[in-house]
């Protein structure tokens, strides 16, 4: 069953209560415009009012494309944000995603202030153009908000089995179906048929492979551990030519999360410090797009209330994940 109808700001707007206001550059300020909030968890139908407002409200800066639809067939929505949005031949790419994973409600939300705390920040879209896929399955996502908070899959339907989802961060196509990964359609971490066989997967790498040379950092969110890892995620064995350069720039991301929010990330390679996992969208990255900087930043918390990480936590989260950013922004 589909959800996503738009709601008018009205209703958004007093639903959601206080909304962030930082919108006041470049704005056409007297239209409405659909709120985003961090203070609760969004529906997808929520932030899909959000992103089709957002290049009316800023024609100069902002286009908003759909790269792929989901298995229930939503939308997956990609923001491409710049200075002058018509003049991006010049410009390097930082490509940014969330809600790969169903459960980790706080990603897109990361996501989303990204492009919120961008459209205040004129200076960081200057000379790069952000490409932002705040919500890659939408349909996980409202399953987990509406049925079974702990799903992780996308909820595709396997036609050998009775069980729904992909993994979609073990369906990549690179080193598909090695360690970490599951050929049991029941599995939590189940790779599907092939490589890219899921739709939102697609999405992902429809929307970067035209980039190949211009992305210069990827960063996708997941929860939680608050930790930065870097490829290779596939093996223990193997280390990333670039180790030295990704592990500076997550050892500077984390000091600057401890600096300004004093949340305590730790860094490292993907397989070491959390568990080889191959088919993973950091790993496809580094590899298919020849991205020096890719990582995966598992944001909040440590284990208190994992996945189900209170409403109040999400601002403090997200402002993690724009640190990071941030940081990385300016090392690339
Ligand atoms: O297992 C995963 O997909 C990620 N952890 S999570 O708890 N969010 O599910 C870690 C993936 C790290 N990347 C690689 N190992 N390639
Ligand atoms: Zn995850």
């Amino acid at each position: 069953m589909q959800d996503d109808g738009l709601l008018t700001f009205d209703i958004l707007s007093n639903s959601l209560g206080k909304t962030l206001d930082l919108e006041k550059h470049d704005a056409r300020e007297n239209l409405p415009r659909a709120s985003v909030t961090f203070t609760s968890y969004m529906t997808f139908s929520q932030m899909s009012s959000y992103l089709e407002g957002l290049p009316a409200q800023y024609p100069q800066r902002i286009r908003v494309d759909k790269p792929g639809r989901s298995f229930e067939n939503r939308n997956i929505y990609r923001v491409r944000m710049t200075n002058n949005i018509t003049n991006t031949v010049q410009k390097k790419v930082v490509f940014v995603d969330g809600g790969i994973h169903a459960r980790e409600l706080v990603s897109p939300a990361a996501a989303l202030y990204v492009i919120e705390t961008l459209i205040a920040n004129t200076k960081l879209t200057e000379t790069i153009e952000w490409q932002i896929m705040p919500m890659l399955n939408p349909d996980g996502y409202e399953y987990a908000l509406n049925k079974d908070p702990l799903w992780r899959k996308n909820r595709s339907k396997s036609p050998s089995s009775t069980c729904y989802g992909v993994d979609l961060n073990r369906n990549f196509g690179f080193q598909w179906g090695g360690l970490g990964a599951s050929s049991s359609p029941c599995s939590d971490i189940y790779k599907g048929t092939s490589a890219f066989s899921e739709p939102e997967s697609r999405a992902l790498r429809d929307a970067m492979l035209p980039l190949k040379g211009k992305v210069k950092a990827y960063i996708t969110f997941h929860s939680f551990g608050q930790t930065i890892l870097y490829p290779w995620g596939y093996s223990t064995q193997v280390k990333h030519p670039l180790t030295a350069t990704m592990d500076t720039a997550a050892k500077a991301m984390a000091a600057q999360i401890k600096k300004t929010t004093l949340a305590v990330y730790s860094v490292g390679n993907s397989a070491v410090v959390y568990y080889p996992v191959a088919g993973a969208s950091d790993d496809w990255a580094a590899y298919a797009m020849d991205i020096a900087h890719s990582y995966t930043i598992e944001l909040r918390d440590k284990g208190v209330y994992g996945f189900k990480l209170p409403a109040s936590q999400i601002l403090p989260t997200v402002r993690d994940a724009w640190e990071a950013v941030k940081t990385l922004a300016t090392l690339v």
